[in-house]
């Protein structure tokens, strides 16, 4: 028994005897999971003080980074991992008579996010920590996470996500630290001892929150970070008045309402639907993060001017976007420091990344709504956006037009509040996630920002962890590459580049085969557990796991599906053994999502139990897609689906994961596809498709849907087997998903069909030579080193927030 782990199997014991009251022949698996997670933070606490004290002594630069989402997953083999500690608590939890795998299994996803967004916000504390930046995330403590999904009748079924319902054990809450947070009211608008105009805003209500930090520990390094998310409680103060009136029910109903703030995490990304709860929730995350920035910054420095030198506010899309508000509001009402220079400490500490070009999630706010819920911070925008375009029409006297599209205001008498217009101005840095998207920022998205203000925008592509998706997720490659390189590929992922000598080298070739289909078969294990399909390990697996959405195109997947369906059928052609998994939630709301998951059961249900087909075509949704899912799957994948229209991914990160683990990408010109492309190596990538251009002139021309009309017939026959009976009898059910192919297709899935079909067939018949193809896996993960989160991280420090690391 190592030393290590005989003071770990103390310490285990200690939590489970002294915090959770439990002796360790009553102790379930969760109790020992709750043990070992409080045995961990025991470490990462002690850490953290220090870290503290450190970067506060060395007066670092502090990164605050805003965001409505982390999806965080589980965090106790991360934990274990990046504190080097994995294999001594693997002992000490056997030895005290406990599978560790099984715990490890114990621990709910911590799922405060729906998609990429909130998963890049994952993937960069813990870059942040790893490289030694000061610096902290700042989100909302959801009561309940993104909503946990089943299937009935092939249909989505949503149902809550208490995740911390036995109470997190990584989540250390500071009820000694509430934070007072004013709103809703009135203005009253008065004059200074002076005579200038302060008005004055009263008669609010106060929103208590409570800080919990989760500790974010850095890879094998001395830095741990924390991640701060607030949970609202209602203040004793606001109901007191009420209470002292007698009206009992109306106080706790009040009370409630507060507590409402941080009870549920919104789950529809892409789209907006203009929620009161949801603007409160907005201002609640920067109201509480604004006071810490502004007390943590007051234990080093006195003098509020120098704020851009010590702090650095990251804005994760728009939703922190009020930030730049309150920090105005803090500066001119609370400093008393002059508009002009509040202004700049303003515009030189906030960075805005943005992160979708589609229309319908870019956020807009009613005034009305806003004048009722932040009075006083509505005058702030209005302000702003006076002396903004005052400056514009300063400078640009002979281009009107300005004053229109750059504007914080949209509309005339259903005025609006244009939160990216807000982002853009009131910070010095716009950076989209990957290069095309940076370009179609500029171009398309906001040009005439991009007009006055060309020096603000910037690119800094998105990268993922390689110590989660790499080391963590795929323990069979990681095992491999520290043979094959050493062992510090998982903070310097350019070392992988030495793999590419051993490319034509058989033995190494085959060794990548052999870990994959390991992963392959215990993905295999997992299916027939829960689904009762049984999934050869031998034959290709072909994934697409991501949010549901028209734009990313699943249905272009799942009519190719149909093809060789009908084909086999039909024509008796046979095909190589060929298994496609999909995975993904649609956001409750949004009606063709779901239909098209109904579409997928469907077909999956027909095609897998047909006895024709047995042997060829495998097809399989699986259910609640979460990280530790995608942990899964993503090792286990041959060919990686990213096939969404070209120019609206704005970047994707599961692309990154799937190729840094081996997996062929076959994918359209979008988003970082392109970089990843020009990173393997075309040869090594199946690309397919209409370029973004193409995409534009297509819709503009109404061409979308010539194919179906006037093309090949076989593509019509495709389509029309959505209504036809081959699947089902009733006719009408995918109706709208036919009539959305054939009439209205904003996505434009049939003119890419024939060119996906096409690129299919090509990465079918290659993956009939297993020593080509997996030389051709073997080559894309040893080109993915520019993908680590850890580079992006570092771009964002020099480019954006002036920090070297
Ligand atoms: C919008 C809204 C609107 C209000 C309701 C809640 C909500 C939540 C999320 C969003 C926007 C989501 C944008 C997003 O997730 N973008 C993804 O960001 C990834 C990281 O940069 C990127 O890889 C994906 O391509 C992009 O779709």
């Amino acid at each position: 028994m190592s030393v290590i782990s005989r003071d770990l199997r103390a310490l285990v014991e200690e939590q489970l005897k002294y915090t959770l009251c439990v002796s360790l022949n009553k102790a379930t698996n969760g109790d020992v999971f709750n043990a070992v997670a409080l045995a961990v933070r025991y470490f990462q606490q002690d850490q953290f003080l220090g870290s503290q004290a450190r970067q506060r002594a060395e007066k670092k630069k502090r990164v605050y980074y805003l965001s409505m989402e982390f999806l965080l997953g589980q965090s106790l083999r991360n934990n274990l991992m990046n504190m080097n500690l994995l294999n001594d608590m693997r002992q000490a939890v056997n030895e005290l008579g406990f599978d560790f795998d099984n715990i490890l299994d114990e621990e709910p996803d911590a799922a405060l996010g729906n998609g990429g967004l909130g998963r890049l916000a994952a993937c960069f504390i813990d870059s942040m920590a790893t490289l030694d930046i000061a610096a902290s995330g700042h989100g909302i403590k959801y009561e309940y996470g993104l909503f946990r999904q089943s299937f009935q009748n092939e249909q989505q079924i949503e149902h809550p996500d208490d995740w911390h319902s036995m109470h997190s054990p990584w989540l250390v809450e500071h009820h000694t630290q509430p934070m007072l947070i004013p709103i809703g009211g009135y203005i009253e608008h008065a004059d200074d001892v002076n005579g200038n105009y302060n008005p004055m805003w009263l008669g609010w209500n106060t929103i208590v929150g409570i800080p919990n930090d989760y500790f974010v520990s850095g890879y094998r390094g001395s830095t741990t970070n924390k991640l701060r998310l607030y949970s609202a409680v209602a203040s004793n103060s606001f109901n007191i008045h009420i209470f002292n009136r007698g009206d009992y029910i109306k106080a706790v109903s009040e009370k409630i309402a507060s507590e409402n703030i941080s009870k549920i995490l919104y789950p529809s990304d892409e789209i907006l639907t203009g929620k009161e709860l949801r603007l409160t929730q907005e201002y609640f995350l920067v109201a509480c993060t604004l006071r810490d920035i502004f007390r943590e910054y007051a234990e080093t420095e006195a003098d509020i001017s120098l704020l851009p030198q010590h702090v650095a506010i990251q804005l994760n899309d728009t939703h922190p976007a009020l930030a730049v508000v309150e920090l105005m509001r803090m500066l001119v009402d609370e400093y008393s420091l002059p508009w002009p220079q509040a202004w700049e400490i303003t515009q030189k500490t906030c960075a805005y990344t943005n992160h979708t070009l589609m229309p319908e999630a870019l956020e807009t706010w009613p005034v009305a709504l806003f004048e009722k819920l932040l009075p006083r911070h509505l005058q702030i925008i209005f302000e702003i956006n006076h002396r903004f375009l005052d400056d514009v029409a300063t400078r640009w006297p002979d281009r009107p037009h300005l004053l229109t599209s750059l504007s914080l205001f949209a509309g005339d008498k259903d005025k609006h509040i244009r939160m990216a217009n807000l982002a853009i101005v009131g910070s010095h840095c716009v950076n989209g996630v990957a290069m095309l998207h940076s370009e179609l920022i500029k171009t398309h998205l906001v040009p005439d920002f991009y007009f006055i203000t060309p020096e603000k925008f910037i690119n800094q592509t998105n990268g993922v962890t390689p110590r989660r998706w790499l080391q963590q997720a795929n323990p069979n490659l990681a095992a491999f590459l520290n043979q094959q390189l050493g062992a510090r590929w998982p903070t310097d992922l350019h070392l992988l580049r030495q793999l590419e000598k051993k490319a034509d080298d058989a033995g190494v070739v085959d060794q990548i085969r052999a870990i994959k289909f390991k992963n392959k078969s215990a993905l295999s294990q997992i299916v027939s557990q829960h689904y009762g399909v049984t999934l050869d390990p031998m034959a290709m697996f072909d994934c697409q796991v991501k949010r549901i959405h028209e734009y990313k195109r699943q249905l272009l997947n799942i009519l190719h599906v149909i093809a060789l369906y009908l084909d086999i059928k039909e024509n008796g052609k046979t095909i190589a053994p060929k298994v496609h998994l999909f995975a993904g939630k649609a956001a409750p709301g949004y009606r063709m999502a779901k239909l098209i998951i109904q579409l997928i059961n469907t077909v999956a249900k027909k095609i897998n139990s047909d006895p024709r087909i047995a042997g060829q075509l495998k097809v399989v949704f699986l259910e609640d897609y979460k990280v530790s899912l995608a942990e899964s799957i993503i090792p286990a994948t041959d060919l990686s689906e990213q096939i969404s229209t070209a120019g609206t991914e704005a970047s994707g990160t599961s692309n990154m994961k799937f190729a840094l683990n081996g997996a062929l990408t076959i994918g359209t010109y979008d988003g970082a596809n392109i970089e990843i492309r020009e990173a393997v190596g075309k040869d090594n990538f199946y690309l397919f498709g209409a370029t973004a251009e193409e995409i534009t002139k297509s819709r503009r021309e109404g061409n979308n849907n010539l194919l179906y009309h006037h093309g090949n017939p076989q593509i019509a026959h495709i389509v029309d087997a959505l209504i036809s009976g081959v699947f089902t009898p009733d006719h009408d059910l995918f109706a709208p998903l036919h009539h959305m192919l054939t009439a209205a297709d904003n996505y434009c899935h049939l003119l890419d069909f024939e060119s996906y079909c096409q690129t299919q067939q090509q990465a079918m018949a290659d993956f009939e030579h297993p020593r080509q193809w997996h030389r051709k896996a073997l080559l894309n993960i040893s080109r993915m080193g520019e993908f680590s989160s850890d580079r992006t991280i570092q771009g964002y420090a020099k480019d954006i927030w002036g920090i070297n690391c």
